[in-house]
């Protein structure tokens, strides 16, 4: 067999003087340099699935909202979890070693790891709509047929669907099942579950969604066969930029990424004033709410207003199943959460916060601390997870009254509608849906809970982004020295000023965020910082 790794690596040729880094979204940059990669994390899958003694792994093909030249990789864990930490940097090396040597690296792998190569190795992998997407699934495949692994090829996929089915694959027929092992099955879940969550209420008119011409397009207009219509007191989803045929239009000019950068609607929509939307992302694992107020214009609700809606949401459920004093519920952000968001979770719900550095592995590991743990990062991404004692309480406590089982019941179900592997755009429609149903909420009413701190994210090019080495879950700098304190100096001088400054793990550049009390100031405040960054 060792030849056979040999042999299909000379395949897949590393291209010469580039290096690669396994990073908060797998591998991602231009298609064309990413065949080499690919075949090498078929290995790693392989691999770890061995580890983990033949528990299945997942493979997922995508380049999220990069455009459409781009494309990416990334590996799931069993429980539908990021892969582990250290397990990147093993990809990482495995991804730079000249092609001689990948046989060997894979094998000192395996030694240093203590795999037994007689291990089942179990792969499960999808891609998203991109051209370059079944290319690349041919280097996968000689990945894992090289390191003699089992695998099964789901096609296209959302991000958020392989992490189901991953999860759902490792726990059939335990008690911890997490759902039927099929595209069908997701569907079937997420429909059964939003029938029982919305049972009662009504969804007040349309909701209009972009799928940035990804494939979430395609797999919503499949979830809409199971989900209750309209006329029967359901739902009614507008599906848009849902153009999966012209490679080109995948993420431009929409999708959730536009809007939220962009801090307006994407110039294809023709909604109307007051009109719900909301924006998916490429590989719909991100979601963005909007609408046009004909007073102040384009109102953008964001990650943090979706998690502080769910937090403020759950927190009342809880409280009217009887359950308050028994579950811990929480919020977990990052650094770019707005600070009004912050304030109204803290003052507003009475919610303790956890900021945690950028990546959603890192928000889902801080949000398992909780019993009911709600994380979004501002830009979308974000899902609630349950843990094992609240799953229990939702499910044993025998209720008191009528209020009280409605309360449980809801709470069941959103156990079932919540995707709790990763953030899922589709999932957390239905459960934005399912909230403002609930609280016979307009967007606007929901816009109105709080108001955002005018702010300013820019991108600022540097010689080397990894110069800048930060702590306190990136809101300050350690490195270079001093610069950090001449951050804090300029702040001081703004009303409600707040700023920090991070290297991009995705691409080669450092970010500054700021935020002020009026929109000059945060505009006045980033440049500032941007430019002070610059110097060093
Ligand atoms: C990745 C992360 C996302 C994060 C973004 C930040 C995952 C699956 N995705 O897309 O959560 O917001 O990177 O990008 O973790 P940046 O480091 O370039 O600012
Ligand atoms: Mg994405």
């Amino acid at each position: 067999m060792a030849d056979t790794i040999l042999s299909a690596a000379a395949k897949h040729p590393k291209p010469e003087d580039k290096s690669f880094k396994y990073g908060t979204a797998g591998f991602r940059m231009k298609a064309n340099l990413l065949d080499s990669v690919v075949f090498r994390v078929g290995l790693v899958a392989a691999l770890r699935s061995r580890k983990l003694s033949g528990q299945t792994i997942g493979v997922m093909i995508t380049a999220s909202h990069n455009p459409p030249e781009d494309n990416g990789v990334k590996l799931v864990d069993p429980m539908g979890d990021m892969l582990e930490a250290s397990w990147e940097g093993y990809t990482t090396i495995l991804a730079n070693a000249p092609d001689a040597e990948v046989e060997g690296v894979y094998h000192k792998l395996e030694t240093e790891l203590n795999i037994n190569p007689e291990s089942p190795a179990r792969v499960i992998y999808a891609r998203d709509t991109r051209p370059s997407g079944p290319t690349l699934v041919t280097a996968l495949v000689d990945g894992l047929k090289a390191a003699r692994a089992e695998y099964t090829d789901y096609k296209l996929l959302t991000t958020p669907q392989l992490h189901y089915l991953t999860r759902c694959i490792n726990t059939e027929g335990t008690p911890q099942s997490y759902g039927v092992v099929s595209e069908k099955g997701y569907y079937e879940k997420l429909g059964a579950a939003f029938a029982r969550a919305i049972k009662g209420k009504k969804i007040s008119g349309p909701v209009i969604v972009d799928c940035a011409n990804g494939v979430g397009g395609p797999k919503l207009t499949e979830l809409l066969k199971y989900l209750p219509k309209a006329l029967e007191g359901g739902i009614d989803i507008k599906v848009v930029n849902n153009d999966v045929l012209r490679p080109e239009s995948l993420n431009h000019e929409c999708g959730a990424d536009f809007v939220k950068t962009k801090q307006r609607a994407p110039p294809s929509s023709k909604a109307g004033p007051n009109d719900r939307c909301c924006s998916l992302d490429g590989d719909a694992d991100r979601l963005i709410y909007y609408f046009t107020d004909p007073e102040h214009g384009f109102r953008l609700l964001d990650g943090d207003r979706i998690a502080t809606l769910a937090a403020s949401f759950i927190g009342d459920l809880s409280r009217e199943a009887g359950l308050a004093d028994e579950l811990k519920i929480g919020v977990v952000q990052t650094a770019y959460a707005n600070g009004a968001s912050t304030k109204y979770i803290v003052n507003g719900l009475g919610l303790p916060v956890v900021c945690t550095p950028t990546g959603v592995k890192h928000l889902h590991h801080a949000a398992k601390n909780f019993d009911v743990g709600v994380y979004f990062e501002a830009n979308g991404h974000g899902t609630v997870v349950f843990s094992p004692q609240a799953l229990k309480a939702f499910n044993t406590k025998s209720p008191e009254s009528p209020a009280q089982a409605g309360a449980l019941e809801t709470l069941r179900a959103l156990t079932d509608l919540i995707n709790q592997t990763v953030g899922d755009a589709l999932s957390d429609m239905l459960l934005v849906e399912t909230i403002l149903a609930h609280k016979s909420w307009t967007p606007r009413e929901w816009d109105l809970t709080y108001t955002d701190l005018p702010n300013r994210l820019v991108r600022v090019e540097v010689t080397d982004r990894y110069m800048y080495k930060t702590t306190d879950a990136e809101r300050k700098l350690v490195e270079p020295a001093g610069l950090q304190e001449q951050i804090d100096g300029l702040v001081k001088k703004f009303k409600d000023g707040r700023s920090f400054a991070r290297a991009s793990g995705t691409e080669d550049a450092l970010r500054v965020y700021a935020e002020a009390a009026t929109r000059a100031e945060a505009d006045d405040l980033a440049s500032k910082v941007a430019a002070l960054c610059k110097q060093y």
